[in-house]
This record gives structure tokens, C-alpha cells and sequence, in this order.
């Protein structure tokens, strides 16, 4: 039986220049050491064997001295000379049984690993601890095998679940401040979840190794802003009836605090999208400029990514404000405009869902299920049906929002809303919404504006959200001086108007609607 280990926060250490610099690698270990870190590998591709035993020795030292294991990355036989407490071994390295019969039961053995089959594989051989990855893109280690994101690191925790119930697991790759918490929150499967993660950069660059670790430290120890709320809710299932009368409180509370909706949205509907969030009683500003993301994140209301025109440059604002936004701790809604229309389209999906969190996306059939397929390869109902049934939609809807740990909207004749844990089908809408431009747009920008106040339950928030604005559509269609689209568009921004006036005055009758 291996000792118990700690896992939580486990620093890679790395000697190339790039990142040690002039500095001395014990004494920045040692530095980490004081910070924090709960397990040390050291990993060195370059140095002579002499020179790898008499480094591993001294780092033995110190890391006896906080009592935290060292592990050798790949080189069985300098743990050997060392006696320390065990290997990180990769898919090229020394085999997972040859390590075990040299090392024996006690030492802890790590490995590498990429995909489900080498995590059953190294489960089966009886490996301690997985070491999952990669996470995301470094500059560390270029020649990875697979980016895999959270989506693809908890395809592997559920496959493991079962036969890998007693071996740990670590995240590895662009692991740093900024990403810990989401790569925790957002991997980790409720059966099987992240024990730690692995860092190199982070730590072993960093000018005050100590602070750094600290930092990483304390974060791994506080749930991120946008999983605190959503977890109180994970056990109320809830029927959909007793949500919707809940829905008239998050109105009101537009009205009396008249959010910020930060709208980055496309050429085409920027002043429709501003004028719905003005008929429903927020606080538009249109600034596709990321810079300023850092300031509006900061007050109190959400942000609105929506990619309906996407440039280079226009992504690189979308991935600076969305880093902001995640930072500040306040909600962003995501609409993939076109998702699928064009290769540029795609990987606009891919970095935006690899850069941060994502509170709401919203989108129509085949946006939902571009960004379902955009990460990891789908098997099920993304098989490539030209139209999915209603049963299909409602368990994409639901496998998104599970996978990303948010909520998802999918507009259509029928709109599918689900957290993961709740599902609602809502019919409400007309089929005007199909015949004017921004239809699906502006939703987005109501939708940020009911998250802004009401994040403790994003899913009722999204549902606020739809049914004020589907239900202001019905009743534009139906009134009698709409002729067409052209007539529709004034008429619905009156009735947007008219729902927020009546609710917030205690009316809310148009909600019997709701269907
Ligand atoms: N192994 P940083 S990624 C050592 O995917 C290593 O197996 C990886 O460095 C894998 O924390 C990686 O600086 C480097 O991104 C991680
Ligand atoms: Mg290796």
C-alpha cells in the first residue's frame, strides 16, 4: 500500500532556461515548497544521469524536510538511486508493470494519460494516479498528443469511475491562476472528480514561486463565483410549474436594478439588441472592444459574447473580455452565431469554450450541436441526423449543460432549456421571430440581463428570460395593427416594454401563457 498522498496541488518542475532562467531549481522548489505544494516531480529531459541523481538527491532533501513525496518523471532508475517515493511515467516511457516490479508496491506510480482506453489501461495495471491531459495549449510542452479540454478530461473520469475508483487523478497543461478553478469545476464528473492538478509554468516561472503557489493554492480550496450559486441548486429538480411562478420575481428585479448588459454582438443587430434591453428595463452598452471589459465587468451586470460577425481580431476582444468577465466573477452568456457556417466559425466555438466560462449559451439546433461536437468527438445523437426529434434535442440540451456545468437554451419551435439536472420544453413564440433579423440575438441580451440578477439559479434566470420575451412575441403577432415582419418589430419591443411594466407593478397575467 502506497502512503497516503495529497494531490491537490502537484508541481512539474522543468530546468530548460525558458522557464528556471539563472535561477537555482531547489531553491525555486523549495520556494514552492513553502507555498504550498502538496507533490513535487522532477522532470528533466536534457541533464546527464549523473547530474539527475545528484539534482534528485538535493530536492529529496527538501522535500522530506516539508513531507511531501518526490517523484522522478520517467527515470525509474535515478528514483531507485535515490529512494524516493516514486515515478511519473508517459505513454513512451518505461511500462506501467516493469515500473511496479522495480519499485515495488509501496512507491507511487503516476501515468500519462490522453484517452479513455489509456486511463482503463493504466487502472487496470494498478497505477496511483492518472495524470490527465492536456488540458490546454502550452508553450511547456509543445509536442502533447491531445488537447482535451474539460470536456474530454471528464469523458475520462466517467469511464473510470467504476473500474478507477481508487486511483487519484490530476489535470495537466495551461493549469495556472486563472484557469484552476473553471478546470475543477468543469471536469469533475459527479461520480468521479479531480483529485488536483499538475503545474509547471505557473509556478516554476513565476518571479515569487511562494506567492504563486499560494495563490493557486487557495484557489483550489474556494469554489469559482460561478459554481457557488449553481451548486445550492444541483439537488432541487423542481417541476417546471413551480419555476415558472418564480419568474415574475426575476422580472422585477430587472426593473429595480436596471442591470448593465454588455453586449459584444455583430454589425447587424447592435441597435435592435440595445433597444430590447432598454424595453425590458436594462442598461445596454454595446462595446465590442475587449479592453474596456475589464472596467464594465465590474459593474454588476453580465456580458453578452455573441460571434455573428467574428474577425480575428473581433475573437481575440471576445477571449479578453470573457477572461475579464470569468475573473470579476460576473455571468457571460455565449451565442455562437453560425456556429457551424464556416471553419473560422468552428474554431471561434473551440477557443472561446477552451479561454473561459460560460454561464448561458444560447443557440439554435445547429449551433447547439456544433458546440456539443466542437470539443470532443460526439457519439449518440450528434451522429449526424439532418433534424433531431424533440426526445434528441431535450438530451443534447441536457448532455451540453451537464458536460459544461451551465446552463443551455436551444430556440426552436419548441425551446429546450436545461442545467443538466432540469429540462423544460417551451412552445411559446411565433413564427414572426423567424422573419426579422437579431430574433435569436436579442434573446441573448434579455437572457444576460436576467442572469445579471438572478445567477443563484441560472436555469430560472433562462427561463425568466425566454418566456418574457416569447410571450411579448405572441402578443405582438397577434395584435391587429401588425401586418408583417416590418409592423412586428415595433410592436414587439411595445410588448417587451409593456410585460416589464405590468410585472414590476405586480401584473403578471400574461405569464398564464406560458406553455
Ligand atoms: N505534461 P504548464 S502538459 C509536463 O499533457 C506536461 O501530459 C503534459 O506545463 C501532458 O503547467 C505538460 O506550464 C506541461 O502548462 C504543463
Ligand atoms: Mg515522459
Amino acid at each position: 500500500m502506497a502512503p497516503a498522498v495529497d494531490y491537490s496541488l502537484y508541481l512539474v518542475t522543468d530546468s530548460t532556461p525558458a522557464i528556471l532562467g539563472e535561477r537555482d531549481l531547489v531553491e525555486v522548489v523549495e520556494a514552492a515548497l513553502e507555498g504550498g505544494v502538496t507533490l513535487v516531480q522532477y522532470r528533466d529531459k536534457i541533464s546527464d544521469t549523473a547530474l539527475l541523481v545528484s539534482t534528485a538527491r538535493k530536492l529529496h532533501l527538501v522535500t522530506r524536510k516539508h513531507n511531501v513525496p518526490l517523484l522522478i518523471n520517467d527515470r525509474v532508475d535515478v528514483a531507485l538511486a535515490v529512494e524516493c517515493e516514486g515515478v511519473h511515467i508517459g505513454q513512451d516511457d518505461l511500462d506501467l508493470p516493469s515500473a511496479r516490479k522495480l519499485l515495488g508496491d509501496n512507491a507511487i506510480i503516476g501515468v500519462t494519460v490522453s484517452t479513455v482506453e489509456e486511463a482503463q489501461l493504466a487502472c487496470k495495471g494498478g497505477a496511483d494516479y492518472l495524470g490527465i491531459g492536456t488540458m490546454f495549449a502550452t508553450a511547456t510542452k509543445t509536442n502533447t498528443k491531445d488537447i482535451i479540454g474539460t470536456a474530454g478530461t471528464k469523458e475520462i473520469l466517467r469511464a473510470i469511475a467504476e473500474d478507477g475508483k481508487n486511483v487519484r487523478t490530476i489535470s495537466i497543461g495551461g493549469i495556472n491562476a486563472s484557469t484552476v478553478q473553471r478546470v475543477l469545476y468543469q471536469s469533475s464528473d459527479s461520480k468521479k472528480k479531480l483529485d488536483g492538478v499538475a503545474v509547471v509554468s505557473a509556478i516554476m516561472a513565476a518571479k515569487d514561486p511562494a506567492r504563486a503557489a499560494e495563490e493557486i493554492m487557495n484557489l483550489i480550496k474556494t469554489p469559482p463565483p460561478f459554481a457557488a450559486a449553481s451548486l445550492a441548486n444541483t439537488a432541487k429538480k423542481g417541476d417546471p410549474r413551480s419555476l415558472v411562478g418564480l419568474v415574475p420575481a426575476i422580472i422585477k428585479v430587472v426593473t429595480e436594478k436596471n442591470p448593465l448588459s454588455h453586449n459584444m454582438t455583430n454589425l447587424v443587430v447592435q441597435n435592435f439588441a440595445a433597444n430590447v434591453a432598454l424595453a425590458v428595463g436594462g442598461s445596454p452598452i454595446m462595446s465590442n472592444y475587449g479592453e474596456e471589459a475589464s472596467d464594465l465587468c465590474k459593474l454588476g451586470g453580465s456580458l453578452v459574447i455573441n460571434m455573428g460577425t467574428v474577425t480575428a481580431e473581433g475573437l481575440r476582444n471576445y477571449v479578453q473580455a470573457l477572461k475579464a468577465y470569468n475573473q470579476e466573477g460576473a455571468p457571460v452568456v455565449f451565442d455562437p452565431v453560425g456556429a457551424g457556417a464556416t471553419a473560422v466559425r468552428r474554431l471561434a466555438v473551440k477557443t472561446l469554450l477552451a479561454a473561459g466560462y460560460f454561464d448561458v449559451i444560447k443557440g439554435n439546433e445547429g449551433e447547439i450541436r456544433t458546440v456539443f461536437g466542437s470539443v470532443v468527438q460526439q457519439k449518440g445523437v450528434d451522429s449526424g441526423a439532418s433534424t433531431l426529434n424533440d426526445t434528441e434535442k431535450a438530451a443534447l440540451v441536457r448532455d451540453l449543460a451537464a458536460r459544461e456545468r451551465n446552463v443551455v437554451v436551444m430556440t426552436g419551435a419548441t425551446d429546450f432549456v436545461s442545467d443538466g439536472l432540469r429540462t423544460f420544453a417551451v412552445s411559446n413564440g411565433h413564427e414572426l421571430l423567424g422573419r426579422i433579423t437579431g430574433s435569436g440575438c436579442v434573446l441573448g441580451t434579455i437572457i444576460s440581463l436576467t442572469l445579471a440578477v438572478g445567477r443563484e439559479d441560472k436555469l430560472l434566470a433562462a427561463l425568466a428570460g425566454l418566456l418574457h420575451y416569447e410571450i411579448a412575441a405572441e402578443i405582438a403577432a397577434t395584435r391587429e395593427d401588425v401586418k408583417g415582419p416590418g409592423t412586428f418589430v415595433p410592436a414587439l419591443i411595445d410588448e417587451l416594454y409593456n410585460i416589464h411594466e405590468s410585472t414590476s407593478q405586480g401584473d403578471w397575467k400574461w405569464l398564464e401563457r406560458a406553455r
